[in-house]
């Protein structure tokens, strides 16, 4: 396909009630789109970056700036493309797999879009529907955070996954695990917040039943996550150290990663996703989808990657409604029976809603 243009788009979305992880309070999400219109049809891409580097190096400025002054003319100097063709395009400019990513999904979408195929087809998942689990943020009260889990339960979330800080752990962890009883699927998120110190502090832990523990350590201290898998019977979990294919085999390897969460965007697209998704059931590792507050376009997209038979755990795929008043998609991601319909439109599963759409932008930007 040839690509006439790309449009960026930021949106300003006000969260319904903050979110709160040991990187930091987010009350609004400034949501970063890719619109790029190829031989009369269009494709979207959801940057997932967040506004400041606290979850990732990677923040909405940068990834504007190097998509506009690195990426895009490398991508189209190269002549027409498909999907496949935009990593290995992009692949001697170092990093940005946030940025890179939102450029592979919209040519993705405009791809499957032209071709009339969904993604669904494309990934040959034959799910119709998947589990949905809810990411649950530090509260300022174990009340309040009670109250909160309650009424994900009560909308029939299967999964219950808890933000955890040093302070804020392992009295909420007990309060919870109490409150949703043994046998609801339960685990926390540390985003790097704990040292190779903490061993002692974190095999508290175990006495909770967790599927998981997602990044306790820094991103870069693969060793550090290995001697603690060593350490804790709660099994390791990375997010943020897995950035592709080959530095999740690495981990795997060296007995850090015993369970790992994909999120495409981090992970420079859909197409490395499958690959570390393909890489992990090879090794025997458990796999399931990570979230980053996407709109409606990125949660359709994940929900048919997480489709994929080695996403044996619940995502991080909740109702578009988890953090939006409205959404910017005509078919908001919904929960039945605690369960996501996978997405079977042309394209990546979605369709944009573009009055919705303009009453929440800031800015754009013709960049090609
Ligand atoms: O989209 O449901 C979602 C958010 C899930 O907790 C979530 N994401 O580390 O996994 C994670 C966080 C990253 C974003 S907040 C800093
Ligand atoms: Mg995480």
């Amino acid at each position: 396909m040839k690509v006439d243009a790309i449009t960026l788009r930021e949106l300003q979305l006000p969260l319904k009630h903050f979110f709160e992880t040991s990187c930091g309070r987010v009350t609004h999400r400034r949501i970063f789109l890719v619109a790029a219109a190829c031989e009369g049809v269009e494709g979207w891409g959801e940057c997932v970056a967040l506004s400041d580097p606290s979850y990732s190096p990677e923040y909405v400025d940068g990834a504007q700036h190097v998509m506009i002054h690195h990426l895009l003319p490398r991508l189209v100097g190269g002549g027409p493309l498909d999907a496949a063709d935009v990593a290995p395009r992009l692949a001697k400019l170092h990093g940005h797999p946030m940025a890179k990513g939102a450029l592979e999904m919209a040519v993705l979408d405009a791809q499957l879009r032209a071709e009339n195929r969904s993604f669904a087809d494309f990934l040959g998942v034959t799910a119709t529907r998947i589990p949905s689990g809810v990411s649950v943020g530090i509260h300022d009260t174990v009340d309040e955070l009670l109250a909160t889990v309650q009424g994900y339960v009560d909308d029939g979330y299967v999964r219950i996954k808890l933000k955890i800080e040093p302070g804020n752990d392992i009295e909420q962890v007990a309060a919870v695990r109490d409150l949703i009883g043994p046998d609801t699927p339960f685990q926390v998120d540390a985003n790097t917040a704990y040292r190779r110190t903490d061993g002692a502090h974190l095999r508290r832990l175990d006495d909770f039943d967790l599927l998981l523990i997602e990044q306790p350590l820094p991103e870069h201290d693969i060793i550090g996550h290995a001697r603690l898998a060593a350490e804790i019977a709660t099994p390791i979990c990375l997010d943020e150290s897995l950035v592709s294919a080959a530095g999740t085999a690495d981990a795997i390897e060296l007995g850090a990663c015993e369970i790992a969460n994909i999120k495409p965007g981090r992970v420079g697209g859909y197409l490395e996703a499958v690959r570390i998704h393909d890489l992990c059931v090879a090794k025997g590792i458990p796999v399931w989808c990570g979230g980053m507050l996407e709109t409606g376009i990125g949660r359709a997209a994940n929900a048919v990657l997480a489709a994929l038979p080695g996403f044996t755990l619940p995502g991080d795929i909740s109702a578009s409604t988890r953090f939006y008043a409205e959404d910017i998609v005509t078919e908001p991601i919904g929960i039945t029976d605690g369960h996501v319909t996978v997405p079977t439109s042309p394209g990546l599963g979605f369709e944009v809603a573009s009055t919705i759409l303009d009453s929440f932008t800031t800015a754009t930007v013709q960049a090609l």
